[in-house]
């Protein structure tokens, strides 16, 4: 029987190790929230949800906490976000799970904000912004004066509203999947290019600042912490064709873990067996 009971314990183990390490696969925790784009692959269908299992394969999962008070204050809500990006776009998956802490609303929209200023040294003096609604086309903005947005196509001159998303929510998470320019050049957008890093800047120092966040329309807030994003750059080996192999770049170490924790596994298993017959 005690033979039995170990054997059992030792079972499960091998179980829990497997499934442990399993949950992990392509989802990585973000130190700091330091946010690495992947190089699309697979295509995007801008539909505001993950439309089948390759679309957004291809991109790392980074656990992120949004917060009030930028960030600092509860309730703190466990969010994930999927990038990637082309030469011209830069492509968003974002789930943010609000179960137990808010009430989900159908009016509320995901936003992604950047404050800069061709000095970062001093204080920024130029804004952009994609609003991602659940309903209805999203908002390209500028022109932020730590209040109010103004919409880039009301804006003297106007710009062109370079945003394309949608999202949705289910009994746990709101999810929200879009699609923005690198660098369109309408006067009111950032201007980025594959392998920048923005969304640098810290404190004192108040340019360059990356902004993503959950609006509460009902209250008037705005879960939110700081992002910085570094996009990828074009693959230096052959071009591949778009709809690429599913990769995962830290799947190595993951399968030596498994490999490991398995083999040590089955080693008690059979020391046990030998040492009982
Ligand atoms: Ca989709
Ligand atoms: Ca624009
Ligand atoms: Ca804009």
């Amino acid at each position: 029987m005690k033979r039995m009971k170990i054997v059992k314990y030792l079972t499960l183990l091998i179980f829990v190790n497997i499934l442990l390490i399993m949950s992990q696969i392509n989802e990585i925790e973000a130190a700091n929230f330091q946010i690495e784009s992947d190089w699309i692959k697979n295509p995007i269908k801008i539909d505001g949800e993950i439309t089948n299992t390759t679309e957004w394969a291809d991109a790392t999962a980074y656990k992120i906490i949004l917060g009030l008070n930028q960030g600092k204050s509860p309730p703190y809500l466990e969010s994930w976000i999927w990038t990637k990006n082309d030469n011209d776009n830069l492509y968003l998956l974002i789930r943010v799970e609000y179960i137990f802490k808010i009430t989900p609303d159908v009016e509320d929209p995901f936003l992604v904000y950047y404050l800069w200023s061709q000095d970062p040294s001093t204080a920024w003096d130029t804004s952009d912004a994609a609003k991602i609604h659940q309903m209805g086309s999203p908002t390209d903005l500028c022109l932020y004066d730590g209040t109010d947005w103004v919409d880039d196509t009301f804006a003297t001159p106007p710009g062109t509203n370079n945003v394309n998303g949608l999202g949705y929510y289910d009994s746990i998470f709101y999810w929200f999947e879009a699609t923005k320019s690198l660098n369109l050049g309408d006067g009111r957008d950032w201007s980025l290019a594959p392998g920048d890093t923005i969304g640098l800047g810290n404190t004192p120092q108040n340019s360059d600042l990356l902004y993503m966040g959950l609006y509460d329309d009902d209250k008037n807030e705005i879960y939110e912490t700081r992002i910085t994003l570094k996009l990828a750059e074009p693959p230096q080996e052959t071009r591949q064709p778009v709809g690429g192999e599913l990769t995962n770049k830290n799947m190595g170490p993951l399968v030596a873990q498994i490999t490991l924790g398995t083999l040590i596994s089955l080693f008690a298993l059979v020391l046990v067996y030998r040492i009982n017959h």
